[in-house]
């Protein structure tokens, strides 16, 4: 028995050695520990002993048990660490590589312009007012004073929802309804959205427009053109500009303003096709006709107006000479302007 003994310790001892996984080791530990292993078939062996044989014999079995024990348990920690350290090493991460690139947007430059714009115009004491895209034509003919038979109402000019709804093709209609709501004397200017049926190299369906109006008591030419004249040494810089007469159904006098020329300062390029002059705008002195349309006593007040391109202005800061490329989404483009 005491052989026996002796010589499963020893197996036991080079098994644990030999041992490389916790796997193993836990085969090993039921192998010599476990419910049906070889301690409990030595201890069902002690029977046949005589008991004076017992205790001492059961000593060296214990002494034995624990030692084995022992020697796993300690493998065991061993294989544990192991691992955990394999883990650790296959899971490291190099705190030196640098971070993958966040990329943010941009505003788009037609978006751009419009805030530079309004900025300027709400420094000048102008509120911000905008209305609807559908519009009735009511508010986008004739409250301006474009009869029933001007060329602009055709079908070929503007989008008809129906016989008495378009898409507005520019964006006056929201200061005939700023006219009705509010009383003289104001200053007020109106970007957005405006869509005309025409579609070529230099003509989109939608395109964007800032419209204003000052209306009071003696608003006067000479207010129109201190204004405006302002207004554009604020988007280009110190420039001449000059007044030609013009045509509007909605204006009397009308006029288009035009700055000398960004690129040549006047000389004759090909962007102001030699002239030395670009056009910006239009302008004038409301109807009284308009006036009246909004509700306004054209007796007691008078206003100015103008209308101007949101594209073009856009394309003369920045040096475009494309305007599709405001609409085809193009990141490399639009990147330009972050
Ligand atoms: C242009 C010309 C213009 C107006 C727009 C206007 C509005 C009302 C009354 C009178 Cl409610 N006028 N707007 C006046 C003159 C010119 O725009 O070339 N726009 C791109």
């Amino acid at each position: 028995m005491k052989e026996k003994l002796s010589a499963l310790k020893d197996e036991a001892n080079l098994n644990i050695q030999k041992a490389a996984t916790l796997q193993e080791i836990d085969e090993i530990r039921v192998k010599y520990l476990g419910k049906k292993g070889e301690f409990t078939e030595i201890s069902k062996s002690m029977r046949n002993l005589s008991p004076e044989e017992r205790p001492l014999f059961g000593q060296l079995v214990n002494e034995t048990k624990t030692f084995i024990t022992n020697l796993i348990d300690e493998k065991n920690l061993v294989l544990k660490n192991e691992a955990k350290k394999e883990q650790l090493m296959s899971e490291v991460l190099d705190i030196s590589l640098p971070g993958r690139d966040v990329s943010t947007g941009g505003l788009h430059p037609i978006t751009e312009t419009m805030n530079f714009l309004k900025g300027i115009f709400t420094d000048m004491g102008f509120d911000i007012a905008e209305g609807p895209e559908v519009e009735f034509t009511s508010y986008n003919f004739d409250a301006l004073n474009i009869p029933e038979t001007h060329p602009s109402r055709d079908l070929q000019d503007t989008f008809y929802m129906s016989e008495n709804v378009v898409l507005r093709t520019h964006t006056s209609p929201v200061q005939a309804r700023y006219m009705e709501k509010n009383q003289p004397p104001f200053r007020m200017v109106c970007p957005g959205k405006v869509y005309r049926n025409d579609y070529d190299i230099s003509h989109t369906p939608m395109f964007h427009q800032m419209e204003g109006l000052m209306v009071g008591p003696d608003v006067s030419f000479a207010n129109l053109k201190a204004m405006l004249e302002q207004f554009v040494t604020k988007v280009f810089g110190e420039t001449k500009v000059r007044f030609r007469p013009h045509f509007f159904p909605f204006t009397e006098p009308s006029a288009e303003m035009d700055v000398q020329c960004v690129i040549c300062k006047g000389e004759g390029c090909r962007l102001c096709k030699h002239s030395g002059w670009l056009e910006i705008m239009g302008c004038g002195m409301v109807d009284p006709a308009v006036l009246e349309a909004g509700g306004l006593n054209s007796d007691e007040v008078s206003g100015f107006a103008f209308g101007m391109g949101i594209e073009r202005i856009t394309m003369l800061r920045y040096g475009i000479d494309d305007l599709r490329a405001f609409f085809e989404n193009d990141v490399r483009f639009l990147k330009q302007f972050k």
